[in-house]
């Protein structure tokens, strides 16, 4: 039977990714984000391959988040796989010098959002006594590294939300997994830095993980047979061994 995904933080990087990994293999799409003509282009070039319904909202707030969920229309409501992946890291600051709207960004944002966004979704999953959600968090939430502070809680919180979710909804079969990435080229490092030029030099110097390379493994993930669930997964690049340790090329 053809599965309904919605994903969060659609409009670039990993979510996108994921959306057009799914659109391939027919599944249908429900897309998320707050750029809406980038909801728009999207939805229209991945129509061709499945049917997609876009969501414009921000996760942050509480009432759009529930209103727009509820507002799917019918033959988008039922939801068998959801991939919370809207988040970013907002600043690389030492914990006395960090902002408190970057701090509020991503406690709102990652953290938050992430919670809102399963409280509208889980009750049909337990209704149904099925579903798949998959939380991306992120190495960060494994190890905490210097100026990571409150990105890191806020990935910790996504782990720690991760396994409560497992426990609680394992009476009603619904499966419950983590994505933890290491550095992944997306626009990730513009939106941390704020356009700075650092953002440019991020991704320097070694081969980074690509969206598409966590698209795939979230694909691999949500098409393994129904009494398989993946918990818990970290990926590096190859060229990273943790959160500080990347093998770079000095001249590149
Ligand atoms: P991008 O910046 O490319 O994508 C972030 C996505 O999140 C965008 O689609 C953005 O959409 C959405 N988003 C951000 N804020 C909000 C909001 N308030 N409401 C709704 N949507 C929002 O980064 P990535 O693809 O890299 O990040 C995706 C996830 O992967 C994040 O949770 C990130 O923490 C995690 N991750 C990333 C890694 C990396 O190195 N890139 C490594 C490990 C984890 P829009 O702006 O349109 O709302
Ligand atoms: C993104 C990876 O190392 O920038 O979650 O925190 S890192």
């Amino acid at each position: 039977m053809t599965k309904t995904a919605l994903i969060t933080g659609a409009t670039s990087g990993i979510g996108y990714a994921t959306a057009y990994e799914f659109a391939k293999h027919g599944i249908r799409l429900i897309l998320c984000g707050r750029r809406l003509e980038r909801l728009t282009t999207i939805q229209k070039a991945l129509e061709n391959l499945t049917d997609v319904h876009i969501l414009n909202f921000d996760v942050r707030d509480k009432e759009e988040t529930f209103k727009a969920i509820a507002s799917l229309p019918e033959a988008f409501k039922t939801i068998d796989i959801l991939i919370n992946n809207a988040g970013n890291a907002h600043g690389l600051d030492p914990i006395n010098a960090g902002s408190l709207d970057d701090w509020d960004a991503m406690m709102d944002i990652n953290v938050k959002g992430l919670l809102y966004v399963s409280k509208a979704i889980i009750p049909q999953m337990t209704e149904r006594q099925s579903g798949h959600i998959i939380n991306i968090g992120s190495s960060a939430g494994k190890e905490v590294y210097p100026k990571g502070n409150v990105y890191c809680a806020s990935k910790h919180a996504v782990l720690a939300i991760t396994e409560g979710m497992r426990m609680d909804l394992n009476p009603y079969g619904i499966k419950v997994s983590a994505v933890n990435p290491g550095l992944v080229e997306t626009e990730f490092s513009k939106v941390r830095f704020k356009g700075d030029a650092i953002a440019n030099t991020v991704y320097k110097g070694f081969k980074a993980l690509q969206a598409d390379d966590i698209a795939e493994i979230i694909y691999f993930m949500v098409s393994r047979p129904s009494h398989v669930n993946i918990a818990d997964l970290l990926v590096f690049p190859t060229a990273q061994a943790s959160s500080t340790i990347v093998k770079k090329e000095l001249w590149a």
